[in-house]
């Protein structure tokens, strides 16, 4: 694991932060953002052991992005110091599975916790991604179009009022879209 004291004018950075259930794509989402073209860098990635950043340069600015990798052994570990994840952060994305139905239950029991962990600092920009949306996602009986808009209803009911987000849906196979869902 890189330390973060090799962060460099870190306060010139934009600070953004993934985090979401293992398998959700996270890694594979950071990899499309610095622009690496690499199949295998998608088709398969390990899993991220703990908390992993990356830091480069991209549209003239300076990005660190924090990959905190979503297996059960890691995923309340980040919870004992969020506030390093909350100072300086320009943005906090939760990456759902979307075609990961039998996992929904888990996808937002931990939304749950990183929401409560982030009411302290209801200004960072949070955004949610269903990803694999892809373009040529399957629906069948089990992934219907109406199972996703119930996921959609469970994470408007879970947010609190008043608590600024964006909800997406994505996909690493998609030529760059990001269709914000209302
Ligand atoms: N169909 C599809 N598969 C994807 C997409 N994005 C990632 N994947 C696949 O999902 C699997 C998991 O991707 P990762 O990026 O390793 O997931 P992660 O969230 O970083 O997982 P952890 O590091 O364990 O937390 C890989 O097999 C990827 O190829 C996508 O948009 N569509
Ligand atoms: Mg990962």
């Amino acid at each position: 694991m890189k330390s973060l004291n090799n962060i460099d004018s870190a306060e010139n950075s934009i600070k953004i932060v993934l985090i979401g259930l293992d398998n959700s794509g996270k890694t594979s989402i950071l990899s499309c953002l610095r622009g690496i073209k690499r199949i295998s860098a998608f088709n398969s990635p390990q899993p991220t052991r703990g908390e992993d950043w990356q830091s480069f340069e991209a549209l003239n600015s300076h990005y660190v992005i924090f990959d905190l990798g979503g297996q059960r052994a890691y995923r309340d570990d980040y919870f004992n110091d969020f506030d390093k994840y909350l100072i300086g952060t320009r943005k906090i994305i939760y990456v759902i599975d979307v075609q990961d139905i039998n996992r929904y239950d888990e996808a937002i029991e931990y939304l749950e916790k990183v929401i409560v962990s982030m009411e302290k600092d209801k200004e960072i920009n949070f955004s949610i991604f269903l990803h694999k949306f892809d373009p040529d996602i399957v629906f069948d009986k089990d992934l219907s179009e109406k199972a996703i808009n119930a996921l959609i209803k469970r994470i408007k009911k879970t947010i609190p009022p008043k608590f600024n987000y964006s909800l997406h849906k994505t996909s690493i196979y998609a030529i760059f879209e990001k269709s914000t869902i209302n």
